[in-house]
């Protein structure tokens, strides 16, 4: 099973760029930007990512991109995963990145473009990887200050697949960002957003109903309501599971207690991301090879969750084909 899992092309729907700084990146980061980390070394960066919830992750991962400065920084923490991501038989990543996390620390939106678009388009030449691009917004931050950067990103419209929702969720309802997904929609973006992670399954409703979102990340908590989870199979909407990352965000205690195969036993269109791999303990094969242990999944099981992957991917018609 493991040989088949990481020989499987496999394809990841929810993935935060700024998640996949390593500690060793960091430091190296650290050292070339002159920026003191809070941690005398890897390992104890690594022994401080034990998390009691997303909140508690939130704030070492908002310290960690402190790191990031320049254009070289984005563009070598992208390449990085690229490449790593790339060796685990990864086919294609439609990321998520945060601009509001950056502009606060006073970089500029062109710097984090210019970095990320630059690594893609290398990635896209060179490793036969295809990027596609989710601007994200941060739901604990005013809804206003989202809109203005949706709009002070017009020179990148053209390269954006879809706009998404994160950061934390409880107190922040979808409905918050109303104006903000209208406008994206008045663009021709797609949307989608973290609903039902720590939210309510009352979340994934409103970002349904009034984000029109085309897939919602993570969800799992669809099954608290019968209705959301009727809706969620009768449109076949996408939800992109990310188990690792449940486990350290304690959404569950065990993954063998997750309700991934409920899931898919109410028939809903389930997919597997690896969120922020180098807080969670992995990437997509370390999140397959966990479920296989977890659940005994078999290998027309992993092969259906990619085929859902592929099908909802943001990638061009010809590229699909090559995937399918
Ligand atoms: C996130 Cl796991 C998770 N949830 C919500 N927002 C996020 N941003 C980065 N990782
Ligand atoms: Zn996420």
């Amino acid at each position: 099973m493991n040989e088949f899992l990481r020989q499987l092309p496999k394809v990841e729907l929810h993935l935060h760029i700024e998640g996949t700084l390593e500690p060793e990146l960091m430091f190296a980061l650290a050292a070339r930007n002159g920026i003191e980390l809070p941690y005398a070394s890897v390992d104890e960066a690594k022994a401080a990512y034990d998390f009691k919830d997303l909140q508690g992750f939130l704030d070492l991962y908002y310290q960690g991109m402190n790191v990031l400065r320049n254009e070289q920084d984005f563009y070598d923490l992208a390449m990085d995963y690229f490449k790593r991501a790339r060796s685990e038989g990864v086919m294609h990543i439609d990321i998520h990145f945060d601009p509001q996390a950056h502009l606060q620390r006073g970089v500029p939106l062109e710097v984090v473009m210019a970095g990320l678009l630059r690594a893609k388009e290398e990635a896209e030449a060179s490793l036969d990887l295809t990027i596609g691009m989710i601007m994200a917004f941060l739901r604990d931050r005013p809804a206003d200050e989202a809109l203005h950067v949706l709009e002070q990103a017009s020179p990148y419209w053209k390269f954006l697949d879809a706009i998404g929702l994160d950061s934390a969720e409880r107190d922040h309802p979808p409905v918050k960002f109303q104006a903000l997904f209208a406008r994206a929609k008045e663009l021709g973006l797609v949307r989608v957003a973290h609903a039902g992670e720590e939210g309510p399954a009352e979340y994934i409703a409103q970002a349904l109903d009034i984000l029109e979102v085309q897939r919602i990340d993570h969800g799992v908590r669809c099954l608290e309501s019968d209705d959301v989870v009727k809706r969620l199979r009768d449109q076949q909407t996408v939800l992109t599971v990310c188990p690792l990352s449940n486990v350290s965000l304690k959404v569950v205690e065990r993954l063998s207690d997750h309700a991934l195969p409920q899931l898919l036993a109410e028939g809903l269109k389930v997919t597997i991301s690896s969120d922020d791999p180098a807080y969670f303990g992995g990437g997509l094969l370390e999140n397959h090879l966990a479920c296989a242990d977890a659940f005994g999944w078999d290998e027309d099981t992993f092969r259906m969750l990619n085929r859902y992957a592929i099908e909802e991917a943001f990638v061009s018609e010809q590229r699909r084909d090559e995937l399918l």
